[in-house]
């Protein structure tokens, strides 16, 4: 069944199977797949209208599935992760009455979509999901998810083909459904991302640019500390809140029309923790901007060195990380050859994402595990 490691065309093939032993035999119309993400840098600056660098992965979720006559839907789900039930039926409602959120909690990224769908009406259809996207590893396991169902309805009753309409629908998906207040990053990168190449997004603009990142001199490391993060907890709204109120504070629209000035002048104004926020978010933006900028000069010591300020900003500023993502860096950082590393996504959790000169990726690796103590799975070495 699947795992990190599996191939897309090994996705497909354990979903297409799962699909004819639940449904006796019949064969899937449709298979389509959609891209996990590993953020470079731009850390919680989405939702404050500001850049990230995020890169799609060769981690995907896959949805094969068939138009069925009436209004019925039935999904089931691969994903041994999953300790709810594996299989959700439920029927479209026939006006334009809300699909409602409810049990189990992985089937309401599909009713969410299915709500935000831009195209009406969908016939009923069967579904099965599968993906190598860690759950809960901060590499947008949802993303992918809400992405790949839309793509699939996409097949069912195809809308205008908008990739933008389509990344936000998604997002519309994850607040409602979900109860995840999540900024754009996610999904913008699972639609538009290519191949060998990061995407910078502006998040105010929603301009995105991709930068060339298929280097054989350089890989780039994805480590999991195997921490599972849930985002539907209070600290990422809190977060986005406490943002918005130092915007307000500052008079600004948002953190995005601060600056650093700007902050330091309002501080008698802010209780330390808000300070803290805004700081973190005020300059991950502009570093982000730089690390845009070093990359594309192949400049890869300044952007390690950035990465590693972002790690400690998260930490220290944002209070994101936690001990074992630490320690990855940390350990990281003790390697020749490593230009830098830095916890990746939402943080309380997930993965850390590495820099790394190829030549020294096996001593990388084997250092990360032997002075660990998380016992840190590899999910993958990357370009
Ligand atoms: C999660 C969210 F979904 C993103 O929108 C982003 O805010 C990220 O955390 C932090 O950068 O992945």
């Amino acid at each position: 069944m699947a795992s990190s490691c599996a191939s897309v065309p090994e996705l497909v093939a354990d979903a297409r199977r799962l699909f004819g032993q639940v449904f006796e035999g019949e064969t899937p119309q449709v298979a389509v797949c959609a891209p996990g993400r590993v953020n470079l840098i731009g850390e919680h600056t989405d939702y404050n209208q500001g850049f990230v660098l995020p890169m799609a992965l060769p981690l995907v979720t896959v949805v094969v599935g068939s138009k069925i006559s009436g209004q019925d839907v039935t999904v089931v789900t691969a994903t041994e992760d999953v300790d709810e039930p594996h299989r959700v039926d439920f029927s479209l409602p026939s006006d334009r009455s809300p699909l409602c959120p409810g049990t189990p909690s992985w089937a309401n990224y599909v009713k969410g979509v299915i709500q935000h769908y831009r195209v009406r009406p969908l016939a009923g259809f069967r579904a099965v999901i599968a993906s190598s996207v860690p759950l809960g590893g901060g590499l947008s396991s949802s993303a992918s998810l809400e992405v790949a169902f839309y793509t699939f309805l996409q097949q069912l009753k195809p809308d205008d083909g908008d990739k933008v309409a389509k990344a936000l629908a998604c997002q519309q998906a994850e607040h409602t459904h979900a109860s995840v207040p999540c900024g754009i990053m996610d999904q913008f990168v699972s639609v538009l991302g290519r191949e060998g190449h990061a995407l910078l997004i502006d998040c105010r603009s929603l301009e995105a640019n991709h930068i060339p990142l298929a280097d054989p001199n350089l890989i780039i490391l994805i480590t999991n500390s195997n921490v599972k993060h849930s985002l539907t907890g209070s600290e990422y709204p809190t977060r986005r809140k406490q943002c918005e109120e130092a915007a307000r504070v500052l008079g600004k629209a948002s953190l995005r029309d601060a600056t650093m000035k700007d902050l330091e002048e309002a501080k008698d104004r802010l209780d330390d923790v808000t300070y803290k926020r805004a700081r973190h978010v005020i300059e991950e933006i502009e570093r982000t901007a730089q690390a845009a900028e070093s990359l594309k000069r192949g400049a890869y010591k300044e952007f390690g060195k950035l990465m590693v300020e972002s790690h400690n900003s998260l930490r220290d500023l944002y209070e994101v990380s936690c001990s074992e993502l630490d320690e990855l860096v940390s350990a990281a950082l003790e390697v020749e050859g490593v230009f830098g590393s830095r916890m990746t996504g939402g943080g309380f959790g997930g993965c850390t994402v590495t820099l790394v000169q190829a030549d020294s990726i096996d001593r990388t690796t084997r250092h990360i595990k032997v002075n660990t103590y998380t016992h840190a799975v590899i999910t993958s070495g990357l370009l």
